[in-house]
Formats: C-alpha cells, structure tokens, sequence
C-alpha cells in the first residue's frame, strides 16, 4: 500500500535544484549610496513618476542592500538550493565603464556570496537584469553597437572579481522585455521606438551575449569552472482555432517571441527566425526604409552566437491565445505590426493581480516541448515562474498555481523527456515590480512596505514551497496549508 502511495506522489529527481529569484533594481535600495551610479531606472522613476503606478521607484524598495544575513536565513529555513540574484552595473561600475570600479559594489556581493557560500546555497547570478548605467543610456544605450564592448568590459570584472565563487552564470535577463518595452515602450529608458530601436537593442544585446560567452570560454572556464547561459521569457502562444491561419500566426508569433533571441543562440541554422528576416525585410522595404529595420549578423557573428551557451535560462508565466492578423502596415513601424497576429486571452481563465498573467498550466508543458524540438532538447533551468496576489499571509491561489505549474513540469520532463535541471520561483520578496511598482506582489516572503524594518513575513506559499524543496515531492494534498491557525 506504501509503495502505491509512493508511486502516486509526484517527485522530482535527487539532484533536481529548487530556488527562488530577485533582482538588483527590485529589491536592493541603497540607489544611491557608497558610490553607486544612477541607473536608467533611477532616472526613469525619479524624472517620470507619473508613468509608475502610485508614483512610485525603489530608491529604498526591500533594502536587501542591508539585510544579507535576514535574506540568506530565510532562504536556508526554506532548504533551497539555488539562489538567483543580479548584479547591479552601476553598484560596480558607476560609470559603466572600468576604468572606475568601486569597490564597495564588489564587498557587498562578496558579503552575499559568502554568506551563501556559508549556509549551503548555490549562487545563480544574473549580469544584467535591466538597470543600464544612465552614463551608458547618454550614449544611446542598447541601440548603441558599442554597448556591447563595454558590457563585455563588466563582464570581465565581473568574471575577474568572483569567477571563483560563481558557478552559474547567466549574460541577460528577457532581452525581448528590457528591448521591446525599454526601447519600444514604456519601460526605462522609455524609447517608444518599436519596430525600430528595439531591434537594435536586440542585435547589440545578442552580440553582447556571445562576445561575453566566448570570453568566458577562452579565459575563465578552465580555471573557475562553471556554465553560462542566458534568460529567455516564453509565454506559450496557442493558436486559438484549428485553422491553418491561426496555426501560422501562433508559429509567428512563438518565433518573434523566443525565436528573436533564441534561434541565433540555440537553433541548428543560427542567425534570426527565418519568417522574422522575411517578415521585417519585406515591411521595411514597403514603408520606403533603405535598408531592414532588423539588423544582419556577418557570417562570423553568426558562427560566434551559435551555441553560445551551456543552458537555456527559461521564465514562463502564462499562455496566450493566437489568431491570424488583419492589420494594414502602417507608416510608422512597430513590433506588433511585423509580428501581424491578434493575442489574447480567455476571459474563464483564473484571474491574477498582473493583467497579463492568467493561469495556465498546461501552456508550460507547450513551451518546454516546443523548445526540446525546435533546439535539440537543450539543458533548461526554469529561472522565473511566479504570480502576484493581493497582500496577504494566507495566498492559498499562489500554493495552487505553483502546484499545477510543477505538475505540468513535471510531465513535460517525465512524459515527453524535457531536459530541465531546476526551477527558480519568482520571486522569494515581494518587491518593485518595475511599472507596477508595489502594487504587485509576487513574494512567497511578504514585505510590510509600512514597517520601519521593511519586516519580512512567510506566506502560506513559503511553507509549501519549503516542502516541496526539501521533499523534492508535492504534496498528495494541500490541504495542511489551508487552515492553519498561524495564518488566520
Ligand atoms: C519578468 N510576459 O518579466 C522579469 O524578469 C521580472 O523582473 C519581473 O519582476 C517578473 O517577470 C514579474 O513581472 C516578465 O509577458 C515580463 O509573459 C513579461 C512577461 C513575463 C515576465
């Protein structure tokens, strides 16, 4: 009867690593402090507060730049194994530049990595997760091509100062989020250039990765060990009907999304998506540019961005539907123009706080088979998977969404032979939430934002997730964190 009940429960491997995630800009505070530089989005906020919710920045946000100790003992009670973190370039290099380096940037992560180092958790380490030195923005930021000389610059000091501490690397956070809404949207540095600047980003920031990984390779790999690889988001597109049409448009758009950055990385051919090439080509031609407004690759960068990594770094939130497009090409370029579908989602699926994040478990299994068969079933480490909720200890719907998310995992990796290696819940604090700012909380730890000390408090979903990291197993049920007087 045991052995029945054993076989029923839902585990993952020994060796399968369980972590939680942050990020520099959303948690850190201390913007200004001990020699920092400004980066773009302490610009951003402090020259554009009408455009954050509440008005809002993270010049304090959930002071983790004062609380390595706090932070490292809750992450230790939780028994995860991986902690990911980035590193703030202009904490560094406060000009983006190294020819200044300041070193009370590189004691304070020395003090978080040790600190890590001494209860057990492995550092995953995020180089840039999209707060740009402004100094860098000057010169036209990522749309710039020179960016990617300096970022490989910081790399090296980077590699340099803790290559023997950091094991897990990764180059980018989402270049398709810190491109398309940085340089084609709304979020810093507020380019609002779609179709346009945001390719270029792209191009230097897919240059910036390679560049940055051959370094690695040729300089740093035989000494420090370790492996490098990039974060890439991935909602699931479904096509919303059977039609050939909407079949084509949801391809489409899985290859503007992931494609963009993942195929000259990952695929067999290398360079863009071919329909993105013919796509974008064919638009810019029409509109009378001289030339595409998606950049080439020379064949030798081609070759350099091929197999540039050791692990795909995958975020997945949620799924959208997909049906062919009807837009007429405008004059004015833009992103969604050259993707040319219509992308939405079903009214019946489970609501969250984020507007654009529905449950969807089932789209996580998709987009694990998707990416096993169009690159060869690479390494994956889930490096972001979370919800926001309402303030709250008792978030029984979160324990619910990252149960049926694993579960979904946990087929694709059993059922279809998914090769994934770990999963990083988004996010241990809640935290600034970019746009959002505080007003979407994504926290297994919630922070009373009204408490001098920034208190940190477990929800119901900490000690779920506590479980499921030391067990390696989900629970048969979840009722045991339903009711429970602590949290009533
Ligand atoms: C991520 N999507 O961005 C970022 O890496 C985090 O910094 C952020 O806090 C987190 O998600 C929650 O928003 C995403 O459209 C942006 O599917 C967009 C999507 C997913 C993740």
């Amino acid at each position: 009867v045991l052995d029945n009940v054993l076989d029923s429960k839902v585990c993952f491997k020994n060796g399968f690593l369980f972590g939680v995630a942050t990020a520099s800009y959303q948690i850190e505070g201390a913007w200004n402090v001990s020699g920092k530089g400004e980066s773009i989005w302490d610009r951003y906020t402090h020259e554009h507060p009408e455009r954050v919710f509440d008005h809002q920045n993270a010049d304090t946000a959930d002071a983790s730049y004062y609380k390595v100790k706090e932070d490292v003992r809750v992450m230790k009670e939780m028994g995860i194994s991986l902690y990911r973190f980035s590193v703030s370039w202009p904490r560094i290099l406060p000009n983006g530049m190294s020819n200044e380096i300041n070193e009370d940037g590189l004691r304070y992560y020395h003090e978080l990595l040790d600190e890590l180092k001494l209860n057990g958790i492995t550092p995953v380490v995020t180089m840039y997760h999209w707060d740009l030195p402004q100094s860098l923005q000057d010169l036209g930021g990522w749309t710039n091509p020179i960016m990617a000389d300096y970022f490989v610059d910081y790399a090296r000091v980077l590699l340099e100062n803790f290559g023997e501490k950091v094991k897990i690397w990764l180059t980018f956070n989402e270049p398709l989020s810190f491109c398309h809404d940085g340089y084609g949207g709304d979020d810093a540095p507020g380019g609002r250039s779609s179709g346009f600047e945001d390719y270029l980003c792209g191009h230097t920031v897919l240059r910036a990765h390679a560049l940055v990984y051959r370094l690695f390779d040729n300089e740093f790999r035989r000494k420090n060990g370790g492996v490098m690889g990039i974060t890439l988001c991935f909602s699931w597109m479904e096509a919303a009907t059977t039609s050939a049409e909407d079949q084509a448009a949801a391809e489409t758009a899985r290859q503007f999304n992931l494609g963009w950055f993942a195929h000259p990385i990952f695929s067999e051919s290398g360079d863009y998506p071919p329909i993105m090439r013919k796509l974008v080509d064919a638009n810019s031609k029409r509109q009378g540019f001289p030339r595409s407004r998606l950049p080439y690759f020379t064949p030798q960068e081609v070759k350099m961005l091929k197999g540039s990594y050791d692990f795909l770094g995958l975020n997945h939130y949620t799924t959208y539907l997909i049906k062919q497009g009807s837009r007429k090409l405008k004059a004015t370029p833009s992103f969604l123009d050259d993707m040319n579908v219509k992308v939405f989602q079903r009214d019946d699926w489970p609501k969250t706080n984020s507007t654009w994040l529905k449950v969807v478990p089932w789209g996580f299994r998709k987009s694990l088979n998707w990416v096993r068969l169009n690159y060869n079933n690479p390494k994956t480490l889930i490096t972001e998977n979370g919800v926001a909720f309402e303030a709250g200890l008792r978030d029984i719907r979160r324990i619910n969404y990252i149960d049926s998310y694993l579960r979904s995992l946990h087929d694709a990796m059993f059922k279809d032979g998914c090769f994934v290696v770990g999963y990083i819940y988004w996010s241990l604090l809640d935290n600034f939430e970019w746009m959002r700012g505080f007003s979407e909380r994504f926290g297994l730890y919630e922070v009373d934002y009204k408490s001098p000390n920034l208190t940190r408090t477990p929800r119901l979903s900490a000690k779920y997730f506590t479980n499921v990291a030391k067990t390696g197993c989900l629970p048969n049920s979840y009722a045991d964190y339903t009711y429970n007087s602590d949290y009533s």
